[in-house]
């Protein structure tokens, strides 16, 4: 098997120490003198950067969450000028606002490498052509995609998200080896080339890179057997850079994290303390090369396992179990991230129902739908039908609009949501995972 960068791909543990102590030192250092809200943390913390001398300290540092990107919207944790910044891209905040992300000229390169270092890991070379059916603009899995794959030399389709129909045929005329898309969309396309009467014989396809939601073995057995390709598991997050933070090697027995780039730590999210190797834990991580956007010790509220141990594929790099959980409450709805609180904005905003809703979940065929129960007045049940209509046609633009994904409306009766004597159950997702 060919590495894009064995280098760092296969270091000893001991020189990877290295590496990343060095690295942590420098970027404590960046932005403790770039960033007042970190120099403030780790004043708060009585810490200066010379406290931190090799990676053993990293546990002194402050940790860094999505409401301290948000209080800080848009570019308020950003170590560099304005006028470095070459790229943004923004992901889903817990209300209305999204995350603001920055690139340097350095760090787009970065991300290209990291991503490169995926594609090698999943199979791919120059000599494949590779389809990205990730959503292209903002949300950093079509551009992330991209330029790794002209990185190593791969022949791109940029064809974006959806289209189906359009998808099956430049799979059919351009011979597309390898497939970059959500789990759920490649099942989708699946069974449309089933219902199309298309043998997936008669396509080149070999190789799927599938992420950005959670995804379990019996999903990728499904995807296997019915695309009969081999299909690998790609993570990331756009606060740390995008898609390329992990990624699986034909050994499928977890994603290797690109540490040289980006330290994890796994701790209990209730204590934060550090967990050890093989017990679950939060993943949290520390960027120590980039230059517009270091984040020191990101709590991704991701669920995993870390494995120091080697690999059979003989990558040195620590590798993460699958990602099956969150310790909040974000749920992905065809790659999309959704945080409850954000239609709570919507309904709020709107002000013309009554405060109790629930959000239900189901999978129809292989696509996610998200219903969104609202209760409303008794009125609107006895009044002409058209107030109702005109309600939901409201909120669902409104959803639609702060979400970016297509959402059902079910106007209810007064009291049809079960009440709950303690949290109320804003969340039922019937997807089995
Ligand atoms: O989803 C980046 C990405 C694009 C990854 C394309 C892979 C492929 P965000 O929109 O910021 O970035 O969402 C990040 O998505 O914290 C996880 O909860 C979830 N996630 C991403 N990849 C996986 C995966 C992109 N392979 C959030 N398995 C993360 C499980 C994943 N969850």
């Amino acid at each position: 098997m060919t590495m894009w960068n064995e280098h760092y791909e296969c270091m000893s543990r001991e020189e990877m120490r290295e590496v990343q102590s060095q690295r942590l030192i420098d970027t404590v250092d960046r932005v403790y003198h770039n960033v007042p809200f970190y120099r403030k943390k780790m004043q708060e913390l009585g810490i200066e950067p010379g406290d931190i001398q090799s990676i053993d300290d990293i546990v002194k540092l402050p940790f860094t969450t999505k409401q301290d990107l948000r209080d800080n919207y848009p570019f308020g944790l950003f170590a560099v000028p304005k006028s470095e910044v070459v790229r943004v891209h923004a992901s889903s905040g817990t209300t209305g606002k999204p995350t603001v992300v920055g690139y340097s000229r350095r760090d787009v390169s970065t991300f290209s490498e990291v991503v490169a270092r995926s594609l090698y890991c999943a199979g791919a070379s120059k000599d494949d052509t590779i389809q990205i059916a990730y959503g292209y603009g903002l949300f950093t899995g079509g551009l992330g995609l991209h330029y790794g794959a002209e990185k190593i030399g791969a022949t791109v389709v940029p064809i974006s998200g959806g289209n189906t129909q359009k998808q099956i045929q430049l799979l059919q005329d351009f011979d597309s080896s390898v497939l970059a898309c959500t789990p759920s969309y490649a099942l989708y396309l699946a069974e449309s080339l089933e219902e199309m009467n298309i043998p997936v014989e008669s396509l080149n396809l070999k190789v799927g890179i599938f992420g950005a939601e959670p995804w379990t073995e019996e999903m990728r057995k499904q995807i296997e057997s019915s695309l009969k390709i081999k299909a690998v598991d790609i993570y990331g997050l756009s606060e740390i850079i995008g898609p390329g933070v992990a990624n699986e090697c034909h050994a499928q027995t977890g994603l290797h994290v690109w540490e040289d780039h980006f330290i994890p730590e796994t701790i209990n999210p209730d204590t934060l303390e550090p967990v050890a190797d093989g017990e679950t834990g939060e993943l949290v991580f520390t960027t120590v090369t980039k230059e517009a956007l270091p984040l020191l010790r990101y709590r991704t509220r991701d669920l995993t396992t870390l494995d120091h141990s080697p690999c059979e594929c003989g990558r040195t790099a620590v590798r993460m179990q699958k990602c099956t959980g969150r310790s909040d409450d974000m749920l992905i709805i065809r790659g999309v991230n959704v945080f409850p609180s954000q239609i709570e904005s919507v309904l709020l905003e709107i002000g013309e129902t009554k405060p109790h809703y629930q959000l239900i979940v189901n999978k129809e065929g292989t696509l996610d739908t998200l219903e969104v129960w609202v209760e409303v007045d008794d009125q609107y049940f006895s009044d002409e039908i058209g107030k109702l209509s005109a309600l939901t046609k409201k909120i669902k633009h409104a959803i639609e609009s702060t979400l970016g994904v297509s959402v059902i409306i079910k106007l209810v009766e007064p009291k049809t949501i079960a009440r709950s004597e303690g949290k109320a159950v804003r969340v039922i997702d019937n997807r089995k995972l």
